[in-house]
């Protein structure tokens, strides 16, 4: 047994992990004391970050098509394909598609490669669906990407404003670091988000804002401070305007913001996702550079990061519009990047963004691309078309640790990567803290390091002596001696102090932040803007919004192998305000299909009253592997920013309608079942199998749902209800399948938990229930510890009506904390104390 440092996986906060090797693909994880990004916290992700690190559903292997392969003819065959594309179509025929989820060093080769060597700077990222907004902002205020802030102004803070950031459940350690400074010095928080999220009820001040109405909100914000004296600017046209808010609201909010000098303004998809993202960061900006809210400790406007390598992307020019080290395609910034990589090959100007590439690969003007680290099928705007394109592109190479993902079902190749706790390498996180992550595990199958296949294409390309690094600090070196390049140009960032770093210093790094604790440009704009229109069509009236789950992580293909992370939501949900349900005849708990011009997709109903009038909201993560017909990018329409290019995810138009369906039926699997010609299912992980949820019309199609095995049955014709366990040869169960036709199913978690298990008698599996049951814990709260919603009320009732009080009585909230804004939003139902103080 060793304890190896290492980084989570997910998101940008780069939480610091202490992770006890107990086996060939086990791992205790707990969170590192001595790292500043967590000082020893982890949310529900990362603490259970040792369910997803078996083999189950890796890439093992290389493969051309179906047929498995050996490195040699995989990469050769890439090789040819690039250069036979390049010779008939030129550089520009060719793309690469990358990721925040690749290590700096991968992420540095791939855009060596292609931007230095390929000779087109037709490379991006799905950053680009991220922070492209907030990165052209900080460019457009600073003339860099730099982010003037640290985690701890957070706790300097006496004002945090989170515009349209679900923080409590995308970056809960950064939730827990703000609430910890609420306690301590009792720091106020407004949440900026038209819905009432978790984070939201647990705020100072809940903003229920109309989508898209920062930039109105920020100037008017901006003019009631200069009204006040307190903000200095040259007015522009459209500043001084109506908030887009209750005027009550307004005054209490300017009134706060006039009071607090050390305010934070941290915002993520819900300022950056828009068609005017690049203006929502630069309105967000301005304030703070007018009221000299910057550069100070506890002040400052704060782009979160998504991904956990987002901001080292953005440093090693993973981007379509940047060259490596911050730089841009000047004369004499081309030189200078030409010079260092000693190439005569470098691409003369920017290369296409990811909504254009896409395009253009439909068009057939790029005909050969690489996937890496991302999942387009599923997370790109107008998923539909892009799959077209996908499946249409003369050669599609995937570089993934999931064998079937929907973007690699359409690959020529696969390359199979080292995944989190194989790889080995470095992150920069939202702060600018550069983190090792490191090997937990030797590699397993063929898999390689990302950053090593790249380097091996690009040596059979012919450019080996570019490409001769033996080791991930090889890569590191000499990227931070590139950034000399930076410093030249007047720019901040700067690793130069760590380019001569020996494998072992590499091997050892500590977190370091470069830039210092507040990376301040020295010239900063103002930059005047003004909110975008916004076009209704009547046909689709409603406003349509996506985004995130506490316990997934985008397309699934990880998080959805945990069996605790997926108790926190098993299904999609449309989540509605009842009066709009009402309105399309939408019962709670019914499926309703989601339409707009782009597609359609179909989600359970969840009514609820924190969504506003007129809006809807989708989760982003469901894809055709784990659902029928889930996938909220169906719906999306692939409008950009004009600046950034980053798409519009969440304000769309929409409609929604009741789908009909004959029976509802579950399934619990121990294999993994994905039915075909079903209109619903979603299958969700369990500790022994899988979870089913499904509906469709006619009859069941009984055997394309159940294997082999002994089947025992009961049914009652009358009333539609149906019920098939099957045994498997040990007696173990094998599946069970419950149908209603008209009634209801059965409660879940106790059948579920029978899975792969001899233990039940069939009596018992079909009644549904033990012969003497354990008192039901409701809903699942609390995934570390197993606490469902029962347990909470009943601690409740005996007394127990803090958050605090909860956990000392039942364990729920008590390890990684993620779930109490949940318990506390379930104590706000409960105990009219804490109504009034909520009033
Ligand atoms: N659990 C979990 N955590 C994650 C991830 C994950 O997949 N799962 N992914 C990571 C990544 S890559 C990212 S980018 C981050 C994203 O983190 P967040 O940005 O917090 O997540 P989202 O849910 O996409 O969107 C945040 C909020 O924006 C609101 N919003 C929508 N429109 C508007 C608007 O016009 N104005 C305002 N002010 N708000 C609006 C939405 O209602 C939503 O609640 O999370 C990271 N962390
Ligand atoms: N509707 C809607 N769509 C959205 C968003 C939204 O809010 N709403 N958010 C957007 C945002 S902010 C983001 S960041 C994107 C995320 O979207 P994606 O990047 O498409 O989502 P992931 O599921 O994280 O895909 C990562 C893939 O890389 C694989 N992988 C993991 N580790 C490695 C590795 O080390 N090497 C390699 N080669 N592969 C690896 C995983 O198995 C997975 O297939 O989605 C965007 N799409
Ligand atoms: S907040 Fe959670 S997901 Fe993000 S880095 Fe920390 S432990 Fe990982
Ligand atoms: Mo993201």
């Amino acid at each position: 047994m060793s304890e190896i440092r290492t980084t989570c996986a997910y998101c940008g906060v780069g939480c610091g992990i202490r992770a006890e090797v107990t086996g060939p693909r086990t791992v205790t994880i707990r969170g590192d004391e001595a790292h500043p990004a967590n000082f020893g916290r982890l949310c529900s992700k990362g603490t259970h970050l040792g369910e997803t690190v078996g083999l189950e559903g890796r890439l093992l292997s290389p493969m051309i098509g179906n047929q498995r392969t050996d490195w040699d003819s995989a990469l050769n065959l890439v090789a040819d394909r690039m250069r036979a594309t390049m010779a008939a179509h030129g550089p520009d025929s060719v793309a690469f598609y990358v990721s925040g989820q690749l290590l700096t060093e991968d992420y540095y080769a791939a855009n060596k490669l292609i931007k230095g060597f390929v000779g087109t700077a037709n490379i991006d990222t799905n950053s680009r669906l991220c922070m492209a907004s907030a990165v052209a902002a900080h460019n457009r205020s600073f003339g860099e990407d730099l982010v003037p802030c640290s985690y701890t102004d957070l706790e300097e803070a006496d004002l945090v404003l989170l515009v349209g950031s679900n923080t409590a459940w995308c970056h809960p350690v950064i939730w827990q670091r703000i609430e910890a400074a609420r306690e301590a010095r009792g720091t106020k928080i407004v949440v900026i988000d038209p819905r009432r999220t978790e984070t939201a009820e647990q705020a100072d001040m809940h903003v229920a804002i109309a989508p898209d109405g920062d930039t109105t909100l920020f100037n008017a914000l901006l003019h009631a401070l200069c009204e006040r004296g307190l903000a200095k600017v040259e007015a522009w046209d459209g500043l001084a305007c109506d908030p887009g808010i209750p005027a009550r609201q307004f005054a209490a909010l300017v009134d706060l913001v006039a009071a607090s000098p050390r305010m934070v303004t941290l915002f993520s998809m819900g300022a950056n996702q828009s068609t005017g993202g690049t203006d929502k960061g630069n309105a967000i900006i301005n304030l703070h550079l007018a009221t000299g809210r910057i550069g100070q400790p506890g002040a400052g406007p704060f782009s979160m990061t998504g991904q956990p390598n987002a901001m080292g992307g953005r440093e090693v020019g993973g981007l379509a519009n940047t060259l490596a080290c911050h730089l841009g395609f000047s004369e004499a910034e081309r030189a200078d990047v030409a010079a260092f990589w000693n190439t005569d090959r470098l691409c003369p100007g920017p290369g296409l963004k990811a909504v254009d590439l896409f395009r253009a690969i439909d068009q057939g003007r790029v005909r050969f691309l690489w996937v890496m680290a991302t999942n387009p099928a599923v997370s790109m705007p107008d998923a539909a078309f892009v799959r077209a394109a996908l499946a249409k592109c003369e050669t599609l190479v995937v570089s993934d640790v999931i064998a079937d993902t929907d973007t690699a079902r359409l690959a020529h190749v696969r390359l199979p990567a080292l995944g989190w706790g194989e790889k080995d390498g470095t992150v920069t996180n939202s702060e600018r803290r550069i983190s090792r992550q490191r090997a937990l595990f030797a590699p397993p199958g063929m898999a390689r390091a990302d950053w090593a296949i790249i380097a091996a294409v690009a040596r059979r390309l012919g450019h080996g002596g570019a490409f001769a690094w033996n080791s991930s600090a090889d890569v590191f070196r000499e990227y931070a001696a590139m950034t000399a390049l930076a410093a030249r140009h007047g720019k901040v960032l700067d690793l130069t102090t760590h380019a001569a770093l020996s494998d072992e210093a590499y091997d050892a790094l500590a977190p370091f932040q470069w830039g210092g604790r507040q990376a301040l440009a020295p010239e900063q704009k103002i930059v005047p803007v003004r909110p975008a229109q916004m076009h209704f069509d009547p046909a689709f009236p409603l406003r349509l919004n996506t985004g995130r789950y506490r316990d997934q992580w985008h397309t699934m293909t990880r998080t959805g192998l945990s069996p605790k992370l997926s108790q926190h939501r098993r299904e999609p949900l449309l989540e509605v305000h009842p009066e709009d349900a009402a309105a399309a005849g939408l019962a709670e708990g019914a499926l309703a299909r989601v339409r707009t011009p782009q597609g359609s997709a179909v989600f359970r109903v969840a009514f609820d009253p924190g969504q506003r009038h007129g809006e809807i909201f989708v989760p982003m993560h469901w894809s055709d592997a784990m659902a029928g017909d889930g996938r909220s990018n169906w719906l999306v329409a692939p409008n950009v920013d004009p600046v950034s290019g980053q798409p519009g995810f969440k304000n769309g138009a929409a409609l929604i309608e009741p789908v009909a369906v004959d029976w509802r039926a579950f399934l619990v699997s121990a294999e993994a079942v994905r039915p075909k010609g079903i209109p619903y299912w979603v299958a969700s992980r369990l500790p022994q199998g899988w979870l089913m949820e499904l509906a469709g019309e006619g009859s069941v199609n009984v055997d394309a749902l159940l294997g082999e095995g002994e089947r025992i049955e009961v049914a009652d014709t009358a009333r539609g209800m149906r019920r098939i366990v099957v045994l498997a040869g040990d007696g173990t169960v094998a599946a069970a399948l419950y149908v209603t036709r008209s009634g209801t199913l059965p409660a879940r978690d106790w059948i579920a938990a029978q899975v792969g298990l001899g233990q039940a008698a069939p009596a018992e599996l079909l009644a549904a229930r033990p012969a003497s049951p354990a008192p039901d814990p409701g809903p699942i709260v609390c995934v570390c510890h197993g606490i469902g919603a029962r347990n909470i009320e009943t601690a409740a009732r005996g007394g127990a009506c803090t958050v605090a009080a909860i956990g000392a009585a039942t364990a729920a909230g008590t390890n990684c904390g993620s779930c109490r804004p949940a318990i506390a939003r379930l104590l706000e139902t409960i105990t009219p104390s804490s109504e009034e103080k909520a009033a």
